[in-house]
Order: structure tokens, then C-alpha cells, then sequence
């Protein structure tokens, strides 16, 4: 068996404990990480920014397993907010009450106190990633997740030649304001602050200084001739990123733990939310080549920051030019449609048929509102789908309450349709926990549309415990007759979030096969904490082995929750 080598992510920090059985053929093994939260001070841009992390390391550690290892993440919050993490993308068969997002399956852990996360990795390979799932946390509160294949008999380990090297790239921004801060801003419906920069493997890159003081920029050594596989993901608060490396092109292997048929492309595009698994080939002139990553347009502003790849051993001196990417990569909206709609399955890989017949359909309208007069300058817009502005329940967690049949009358059943008559980014709105009960393996179709027209943002929509086929997307309005007749039903990409383009829609479809209460929400977190979310409770199935099992002995108690989820 080929030795795998670790990239930059998943050096060892603090209280890092890792048990796993070094072969990727083997027995299942149990991988046990030990995550101390705490804040920290980093220094950058002639500031000190009191942050909060794991292990004392930004990003946070990468938890590596091999298909089919159980993961068991001691939680130790020394930090002052109640958090909960969520291992994004790992589907929880059966497991819900491991999921992590707060109040949705769990009450946040409390300052001083410990929670054990235990779930099994079955079924999935590729990049994942976790984060904290309190407001915006998880802005510095993220690491990535690694899953390898167990094994494929001879050859490479993957669908694709095994490349020399794996990276880790966590992309994610720094923040000046912090978590309350930037929580505050949202809630009174101002959208507008902007990361001072954006972030590659937590460096901030030589486009920022401050007093003469350079920023460090993440570097990237390689051997010409050698491929190295990038294991990208976004964990941005803010916005979907543009990735270029001067000279070179890249071949994305997967998205979001999913194989994808090889695509070839100067430009990756990753949404937050989104993970992207591109090679390259190290196949320039022995140099240094600019890794530039920018957000797309939006009215806001560009967020850009840049890293370098530096081929070893060094030709020229340290002042040899650094080649920069010819085309900026703040490209228009097209560049993130194309990259999105050029995604295919790669037909061997382990991926279910897509399901023909659809039970049941959502037709999901996610724009903003008002919960007062518009034009009130005491009230800005609210974030909505189907003209409900979702709210967190404030005492219970909507899982507790499903398990134990004690659903709250206040519980609003989540429209199927959008509301005749709707305005988009116009009009009334209220706010509500809104939930959409399904059977156990009907087939869910849900077509999301954004304001099709103005200049608003593309919706990176992730669905918890699930997931699902991205048959199509377009620009425009949604029309069913005509639509329907581009669903891509033979090779459509699997993921589990569906990027809504700026002005168009998109169609998923799924299985809920996955008994329990799953958070459906944008991952720009100014949408999902204004109210961009619903939740989806898939009811048990006819069997034991098709039921939610009860919560672990040691669940966070709601008990010592100081007030809701605010924290300071
Ligand atoms: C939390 O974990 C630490 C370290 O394992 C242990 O010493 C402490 O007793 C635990 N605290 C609680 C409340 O379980
Ligand atoms: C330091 O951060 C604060 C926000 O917390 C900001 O207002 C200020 O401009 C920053 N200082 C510099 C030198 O960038
Ligand atoms: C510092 O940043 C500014 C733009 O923010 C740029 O114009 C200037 O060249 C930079 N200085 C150095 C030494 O990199
Ligand atoms: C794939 O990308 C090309 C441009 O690179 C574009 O013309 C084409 O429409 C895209 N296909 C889909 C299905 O999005
Ligand atoms: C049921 O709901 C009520 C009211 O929200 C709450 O007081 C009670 O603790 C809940 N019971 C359980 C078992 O969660
Ligand atoms: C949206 O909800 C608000 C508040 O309940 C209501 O006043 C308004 O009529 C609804 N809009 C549509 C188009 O149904
Ligand atoms: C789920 O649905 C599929 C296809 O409709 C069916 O073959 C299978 O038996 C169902 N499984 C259960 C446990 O109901
Ligand atoms: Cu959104």
C-alpha cells in the first residue's frame, strides 16, 4: 500500500491524540481527537485580535480516517461562548444527535464543560471538514476532514493516478470584529461588513501590510514534475472564492466527497460550504508562481488574498519575480455557473442510481423581507425561504423535542410552494421555526430560486445528513415545463451543497433515507442567521434498523443554557 503523506493541515497540534491504523486496507479503526477550544491573540495588520480556536491553531487540526474508521472528538470548551461543531458533510446514518447544529439537534456546550462527538465514516470519500455551527464561530472555529479510501485491490488508491503529495488548502478570512460583533451587525439587517482579507491555510498574503509589515504568505513547496492534490475548502463566512496558480491548470477530481469525472480548468470555484479536490501537475519552468484566491463580484468588494507554489530545489535567488495569474480572477458570475454545471459523477464510483420517481416536491423561493414597514430605519431586511424568516427555537433543540413527540405548537409547517403573489427581495415577512415532515425513503425534490433578476448574491444551499444529485440549474425563473427537460438524470455531480447561481435556480434531488432533523441553510452566515434556513424531519422508517436510535448517556444538557444562543 502506497505511504500517504500529510500536507501542512494536519500537523499535530496540543492534546492531539491519533489512533488510527496507518494502512488504508485493514481493519476499521477508531480515530480519537481531543479539541481544546480556548481563545487566542493573533497579531496581524497592526492589530491584536482576540480569536477563538482549536488546539491553539487556525486553522484547526485535520482529522484523517480511511473509509469506514469511527471518529470520536473529545470537546473541551475553555472557551467563554457555548458552542457545538458540526462535521460537515458526514452523513450521520442514524446518528443525528452528532450532528451539531445548535438547537437544531443540540443545546450549545457550555463554557467549562466537555462533550464527546462519536459517529462512523461510511460510505463516503473525499475532502469534508468541520466547524463550529454557533452564528459566526466558526469564522476561526474550522478544520478539515480527510477521508481515504480503504482500499481498491492493485493500483492507485483513487479513481485517478495517485498524486506525489495531498495539501490541505483551508480558505477562510480575518476578521477584525469579532464573532458578537459581526452577529450584531446582522441582526439589526446590515449585510455589509467585509473580511480585512481573505485567508489561505490561515495567512493572509503579501497583498496585505500594515507599518511596513508584510503578511506572511501561505507557500507551497513542489517538485517539478510531481502531481499534487489540493484538498480545498472554503470555510468563509463571506463569500465563494476564485482560485488561480499562475502557469498551471488544474484537474477537479471530486467536490464535496463525491467523484466527479476529470474537468480541466485554469479557475476553481469553491463556495463556503463547498469543499473542491483539484490536482496539478508541477509542470512549469522551475520558479514562483502567485496561488491568488478572490471572491466572486458582489456589491461589496473584492476580498482577495494570495500564497505562493515555489518549486524546490530554488533556481534563482529569493528576488526572482513571482509570476502573477495574466486574467484576474474576479471573473463575472458565468465563471462560477460554468465551473458548477461542468460537474459530472464519475459513473464506478460508489453513488446510488438517481431516483426517477419524486414524492415529494419544494419549490423554495430564498430572498429577504421585512418584519416591519419596509423603509423603517429601525428594521433592515431579514433573510427568508418561502417567506419564513427562520429562527432557532430558543429553549428545546427541534431534535429533543421530535424524539420525545413534544413538537411545540409554535412550530410552523414549512410552505411547499412558493407564496402566490411574492415579490422578491420585497414585502412582509415573519420570522418562524418552520419544518417539513417527509416519510422514510421518499424521494425529495426541492428546486431553490433566487431573485431572478438584480444584482444579488449566488445561495451556497447545504442540506445536513444527506446527500444529493444537482440535476440542473439556470438563470432566470424556474418553469417547470420547459426546465425539467435539462435535468441531467444520467451523470449528475453529488454533493452536499447546491450553489443557487446570482439570478437563477437550481434543482437537487435525494433520498431521505436518514431518520431525524436536518438543518437545511445557506452557508453565507449573514443568510443563515438572518433566517435563510428550514428544517427537514425524515420520520423513522418500519424497522429497528431504520429508526432513530435514542441521544448518547452524556448529551449536553439544556439545563445550565444561559440564554439562548447569544454569547459574547
Ligand atoms: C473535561 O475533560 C478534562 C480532560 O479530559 C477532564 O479533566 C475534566 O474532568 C472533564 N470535565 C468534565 C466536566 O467532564
Ligand atoms: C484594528 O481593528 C479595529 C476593529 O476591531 C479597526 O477599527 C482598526 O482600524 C484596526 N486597526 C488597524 C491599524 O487596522
Ligand atoms: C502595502 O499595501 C498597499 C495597498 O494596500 C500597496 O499599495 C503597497 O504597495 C503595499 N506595500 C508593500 C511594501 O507591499
Ligand atoms: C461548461 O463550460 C462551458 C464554458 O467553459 C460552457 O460553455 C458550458 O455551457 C458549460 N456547461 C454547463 C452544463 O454548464
Ligand atoms: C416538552 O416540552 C415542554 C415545553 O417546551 C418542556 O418543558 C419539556 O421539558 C419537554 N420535554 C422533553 C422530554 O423534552
Ligand atoms: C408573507 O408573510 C407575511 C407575514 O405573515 C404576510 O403578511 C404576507 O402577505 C406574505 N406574503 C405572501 C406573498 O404571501
Ligand atoms: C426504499 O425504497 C426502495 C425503492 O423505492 C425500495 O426498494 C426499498 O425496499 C425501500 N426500503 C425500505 C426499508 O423501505
Ligand atoms: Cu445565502
Amino acid at each position: 500500500m502506497a505511504a500517504i503523506s500529510l500536507g501542512a493541515g494536519a500537523v499535530a497540534g496540543f492534546f492531539f491524540l491519533f489512533f488510527a491504523a496507518a494502512a488504508s486496507g485493514g481493519e476499521a479503526a477508531l480515530v480519537e481527537h481531543t479539541f481544546v477550544v480556548s481563545q487566542i491573540k493573533l497579531h496581524h495588520l497592526c492589530n491584536e485580535t482576540l480569536v477563538t480556536v482549536v488546539n491553539g491553531q487556525l486553522p484547526g487540526p485535520a482529522i484523517d480516517v480511511t473509509e469506514g474508521d469511527s471518529v470520536v472528538v473529545h470537546v473541551i470548551n475553555k472557551s467563554p461562548s457555548g458552542l457545538t461543531i458540526h462535521w460537515h458533510g458526514v452523513k450521520q446514518m442514524l446518528n443525528c444527535w452528532a450532528d451539531g447544529p445548535v438547537m437544531v439537534t443540540q443545546c450549545p456546550i457550555q463554557p467549562g464543560k466537555n462533550f464527546t462527538y462519536r459517529f462512523n465514516v461510511v460510505g463516503q470519500e473525499g475532502t469534508l471538514w468541520w466547524h463550529a455551527h454557533v452564528g459566526c464561530l466558526r469564522a476561526t472555529v474550522h478544520g478539515a476532514l480527510i477521508i481515504r479510501p480503504r482500499s481498491r485491490g492493485s493500483g492507485s488508491l483513487y479513481p485517478f493516478p495517485e498524486p506525489h503529495k495531498e495539501i490541505p488548502i483551508v480558505i477562510g478570512e480575518w476578521w477584525e470584529k469579532s464573532p458578537a460583533q459581526l452577529e450584531k451587525g446582522i441582526a439589526k439587517g446590515d449585510f455589509t461588513d467585509l473580511p480585512r482579507s481573505a485567508t489561505i491555510n490561515g495567512k493572509l498574503g503579501d497583498l496585505n501590510n500594515c507599518s511596513g509589515v508584510i503578511e506572511d504568505n501561505y507557500i507551497l513547496d513542489v517538485v517539478r514534475g510531481k502531481t499534487y492534490l489540493l484538498r480545498l475548502v472554503n470555510a468563509g463566512i463571506h463569500s465563494e472564492y476564485y482560485l488561480k496558480i499562475a502557469g498551471h491548470t488544474f484537474t477537479v477530481v471530486a467536490a464535496d466527497a463525491n467523484y466527479v469525472k476529470p474537468y480541466t480548468t485554469d479557475t476553481v470555484v469553491v463556495a463556503p460550504g463547498e469543499t473542491v479536490d483539484a490536482m496539478f501537475v508541477a509542470d512549469a519552468p522551475p520558479g514562483r508562481y502567485y496561488m491568488v484566491i478572490v471572491n466572486s463580484k458582489t456589491i461589496e468588494g473584492p476580498v482577495q488574498t494570495r500564497g505562493i507554489v515555489n518549486y524546490i530545489p530554488s533556481k534563482g535567488s529569493d528576488d526572482t519575480p513571482i509570476l502573477a495569474p495574466k486574467k484576474s480572477c474576479q471573473d463575472d458570475e458565468s465563471t462560477s455557473f460554468y465551473f458548477h454545471g461542468n460537474l459530472t459523477s464519475l459513473p464506478q464510483s460508489i453513488m446510488p442510481p438517481v431516483p426517477m420517481n419524486v414524492d415529494e416536491q419544494l419549490i423554495v423561493a430564498i430572498d429577504t423581507g421585512y418584519t416591519c414597514e419596509e423603509g423603517d430605519p429601525t428594521c433592515g431586511p431579514v433573510s427568508r425561504m418561502n417567506n419564513i424568516s427562520f429562527q432557532l427555537p430558543a429553549t428545546t433543540p427541534l431534535l429533543q423535542d421530535h424524539y420525545y413527540h413534544n413538537m411545540s405548537s409554535t412550530i410552523e409547517e414549512f410552505p411547499r410552494r412558493i407564496p402566490l403573489g411574492i415579490v422578491f427581495n420585497k414585502g412582509r415577512t415573519s420570522k418562524a421555526t418552520s419544518v417539513r415532515r417527509v416519510r422514510y425513503n421518499s424521494t425529495v425534490e426541492i428546486v431553490f430560486q433566487g431573485p431572478p433578476d438584480g444584482i444579488v448574491y449566488s445561495n451556497p444551499m447545504h442540506l445536513h445528513g444527506h446527500d444529493f444529485f444537482v440535476l440542473a440549474q439556470g438563470f432566470g425563473k424556474y418553469n417547470a415545463a420547459k426546465d425539467v427537460q435539462t435535468y441531467n438524470l444520467v451523470d449528475p455531480p453529488m454533493r452536499n451543497t447546491a450553489l443557487v447561481p446570482i439570478s437563477g435556480w437550481t434543482a437537487i434531488r435525494f433520498v431521505a433515507n436518514n431518520p431525524g432533523v436536518w438543518f437545511l441553510h445557506c452557508h453565507f452566515e449573514k443568510h443563515v442567521s438572518s433566517g435563510m434556513g428550514m428544517v427537514l424531519i425524515v420520520e423513522n422508517g418500519p424497522t429497528l434498523e431504520t429508526t432513530l436510535p435514542p441521544p448518547p448517556a452524556d448529551f449536553p444538557s439544556c439545563d445550565d443554557q444561559k440564554s439562548g444562543v447569544a454569547y459574547e
